[in-house]
């Protein structure tokens, strides 16, 4: 999977919503992904909207990211996100018990807005660098991305790569969602010595 600012090949939009906590890294997270920055200094977001173009399963994306305010328990879901958004990034802070607790009540606010339970979500804990400050476990996001049936990834986004990988894997969990790729679980499957063939898309398959 590629990334890129421009294109100039017809994209497939999509767009993707952050949400979280206060303070937990959402606008470093979509920093990152779009700029390639890290932004040191804290500023709390109001909204700010962002997108990037990305090339997946032979096909360009334009992904458009929208950085939400931090969620507490009161706070109404935002209305930009209330329609059309194809996939969620919930993030919560390793370091931040309280944090990981809010990702239930905006699960909760998202399956109550869209009246679904399959919707496209990747849980993320974010700054696992912060390794002696740890107080949510692994295992306790792996259980909690089980029990929605969404993916789950550590990261920190102090680092490109693993950030990309959240909306590589986020786009994946749409497309799918969507009948545009097979459900195959290549994050799990085991790796051959050499890269099987990649499989063309069914003929007349309608990509939207
Ligand atoms: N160590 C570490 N710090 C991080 C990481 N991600 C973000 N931060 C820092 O945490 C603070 C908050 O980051 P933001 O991205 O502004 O958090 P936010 O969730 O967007 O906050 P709100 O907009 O108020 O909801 C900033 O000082 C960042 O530099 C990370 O992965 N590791
Ligand atoms: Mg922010």
């Amino acid at each position: 999977m590629t990334t890129s600012l421009h294109s100039n090949r017809q994209s497939l939009n999509r767009k993707v919503a952050v949400m979280g906590y206060p303070h937990v890294g959402k606008s470093a997270i979509v920093l990152r992904f779009t700029q390639n920055v890290f932004p040191e200094r804290y500023e709390s977001t109001i909204e700010d909207q962002h997108s990037k173009y990305m090339t997946a399963f032979q096909r360009d994306y334009h992904v458009r990211v929208t950085d939400t305010a931090g969620q507490q328990e009161y706070t109404v879901f935002p209305r930009s996100c209330s329609f059309d958004i194809n996939g969620f990034v919930l993030v919560y802070a390793i370091d931040d018990r309280k944090s990981f607790e809010m990702c239930t009540s905006i699960y909760e606010k998202i399956v109550k807005t869209y009246g679904d339970t399959s919707l496209p979500i990747v849980i993320v804990g974010n700054k696992n660098d912060l390794t002696t400050q740890r107080v949510v476990q692994h295992a306790e996001g792996t259980q909690l991305a089980k029990k929605w049936n969404a993916k789950f990834l550590e990261i920190t986004a102090k680092e490109s790569n693993r950030v990309s990988e959240v909306f590589e894997v986020l786009l994946r969990e749409i497309e799918i969602s969507r009948g545009n790729v097979l459900p195959t679980d290549r994050q799990n499957a085991p790796k051959s010595p050499s890269p099987a063939p990649s499989r063309p898309d069914p003929k007349g398959c309608i990509i939207s």
